[in-house]
């Protein structure tokens, strides 16, 4: 054996139909990287909507309820990924598809694509705040894509025909020419574009320009700071939640699958409808008003029994009251819709927000910086005693004094109350469920809310014991959660403990239980521990 020898070409063996389709799924695949790819990269650089983005969000306010819950259940706030990947991953199924369709049965594999683009294309333009021109990288994206699929789907055509030929009759190596020139092009194009568009959305999605004029933005100093916060305000027990959460573990909700980047040099708020003086008024003209500190507890709606979407904060803004005096609401009128920069819209009654015993704000400033920006950067409101999703927008522009009978918030039309009180509620921080226990003294700490009412007693009930009080922190604002904590003699053997709140009106937390839609979960949080 001469190992020395030149290997001779393979005689060329002819694709079968199943190795096409493999291939010219594969072309399709490299067509949707490059044209996801172009439009990431056009879009990052002239600042313009993104296809994939777009229809994720369409994807979002065309959702049933119930899917929607049912992805939040299942994946937290982590929902907005799973559903990036999951129409990431559809992308590439149609793809392959188009592949396949535009060897077999062209050119329905090209028309394939552009359905497809156009559904892209109609949920970008579809969008709020969107401009023509935030159809130009899906645009981009397409034509190349369209020219590499041609150029692919020739040189797989090539290929087979080669391939094909009676060994007498082909070049010896050309098979092996023609299959490197399509799979070169395939794979190489579909890993750059992979790369590239890969980067570009995460350069996109963490929005580096808006960070950046957020870190240089000052807040002024409040006109009317909040009560200092006595240390007897905060419990300090290992596992209880902060009396003031940080903005870096407070909760998010949001329909928002990108987070809005707001110019604040640009940003405005206009409140129109039914007033007799529409006004706008900038962030610079917001920033020199006389500016309130509040502290507030934000809830979602979407809380369950015992569950954490729930979050203390210092707050600074503006009276939302005040500003809506110098709009001067027409009578008749009962709602204000607020409407955030991406179409986001809640529902807030009137009365609430022009009631001076209730801060209500036009928020600019959390814990003492700038908004961050999934907060709502630059300003978002903040209603104590109303669920988020009637009255806490985030990047809010413009308010609509209207009626509830006209018009209605985002969510009211997928199953939940147009209004939305905050109900009375307590949660166990500590110990936590299914927690092993050793024998004596714990302290079971957590906290309850009443917002706008306050809390007057927390009890705790122990197996099927009688309710006994609980000491409570010292009251800062009956607009903030307020900690408790019980110090139970723990005694061996498997217990149930279960909080309830009363609130300062008399009434008692509610034993019944609720699902969070349409207005809010009721029913006590209860969990079990071992004592050995
Ligand atoms: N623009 C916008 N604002 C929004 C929402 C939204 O989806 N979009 N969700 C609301 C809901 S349901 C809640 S509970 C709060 C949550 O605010 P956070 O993310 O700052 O905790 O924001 C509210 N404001
Ligand atoms: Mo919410």
């Amino acid at each position: 054996m001469d190992t020395a020898q030149k290997p001779t070409a393979p005689a060329p063996t002819p694709l079968t139909e199943r190795q096409l389709d493999l291939f010219a799924a594969l072309a399709g695949v490299t067509t949707a990287l490059v044209t996801l790819g172009v439009s990431a990269v056009v879009g990052l650089l002239f600042g313009l909507s993104n296809p994939l983005i777009a229809v994720g969000s369409l994807a979002i306010d065309l959702a049933p309820p119930g899917v929607k819950s049912f992805v939040i259940s299942i994946f937290g706030t982590n929902d907005k990924v799973f559903i990036v990947v999951l129409l990431f991953v559809l992308v590439l199924v149609l793809a392959m598809g188009v592949g396949i369709l535009q060897r077999r049965l062209p050119p329905f594999g090209i028309t394939l694509f552009l359905i497809v683009v156009l559904i892209a294309v109609v949920a970008t333009l579809t969008r709020a705040n969107v401009m023509l021109a935030d159809a130009l990288p899906t645009v981009a994206g397409t034509i190349l894509g369209l020219l590499l699929l041609r150029t692919l789907m020739r040189r797989l055509e090539l290929w087979r025909q080669v391939a094909s030929q009676k060994p007498a009759k082909s070049k010896a190596g050309l098979p092996l020419f023609e299959r490197r020139s399509f799979l070169q092009l395939a794979l190489g194009y579909g890993a750059a574009a992979l790369v590239v568009g890969a980067g570009a959305q995460l350069v996109t999605s963490t929005s580096t320009a808006v960070s950046a004029v957020r870190k240089k933005l000052t807040l002024p100093k409040p006109a009317t700071t909040a009560p200092p916060i006595p240390a007897s305000a905060d419990l300090t027990i290992p596992g209880i939640s902060p009396y003031i959460v940080p903005a870096s573990q407070f909760y998010r909700i949001d329909t928002a699958l990108s987070v809005p980047s707001v110019d604040p040099d640009t940003w405005k708020l206009r409140i129109g409808g039914m007033v007799e003086k529409p006004i706008e008024i900038t962030l610079a003209e917001l920033l020199k008003l006389p500016l309130e500190e509040h502290i507030v507890t934000l809830t979602c709606v979407s809380q369950e029994v015992g569950g954490n979407l729930i979050g203390n904060a210092l707050w600074l803004g503006y009276p939302i009251r005040k500003l809506l005096a110098r709009a001067k609401p027409k009578p008749g009128a009962d709602m204000v819709l607020s409407t955030s920069i991406d179409g986001f819209t809640a529902g807030t009654p009137l009365a609430v927000l022009q009631d001076s015993g209730t801060a209500a704000i036009l928020a600019v400033g959390m814990n003492g910086k700038p908004l961050p920006v999934e907060h709502g950067f630059p300003v978002r409101m903040v209603v104590p005693g109303l669920y988020g999703y009637v009255s806490a927008t985030k990047w809010v522009v413009d308010m609509k004094v209207t009626t509830f009978a006209k018009d209605q918030g985002y969510w009211t039309p997928r199953g939940w109350s147009a209004k939305g009180p905050v109900k009375l509620s307590s949660r166990i921080d500590t110990p936590q469920d299914g927690r092993n226990l050793g024998l004596g003294t714990v302290a079971i700490a957590g906290v309850a809310w009443y917002q706008h009412k306050g809390i007057a007693r927390v009890q705790v009930r122990i197996d099927d014991g009688t309710w006994q009080d609980a000491t409570l922190a010292t009251v800062v604002t009956v607009d903030s959660w307020l900690q408790w904590t019980y110090a139970w003699a723990a005694k061996k053997g498997k217990h149930t403990i279960t909080v309830r709140a009363v609130g300062s009106d008399g009434d008692v937390q509610t034993a019944a239980l609720a699902d969070p839609a349409p207005n809010g979960s009721t029913g006590l949080h209860t969990i079990q521990v071992s004592v050995s």
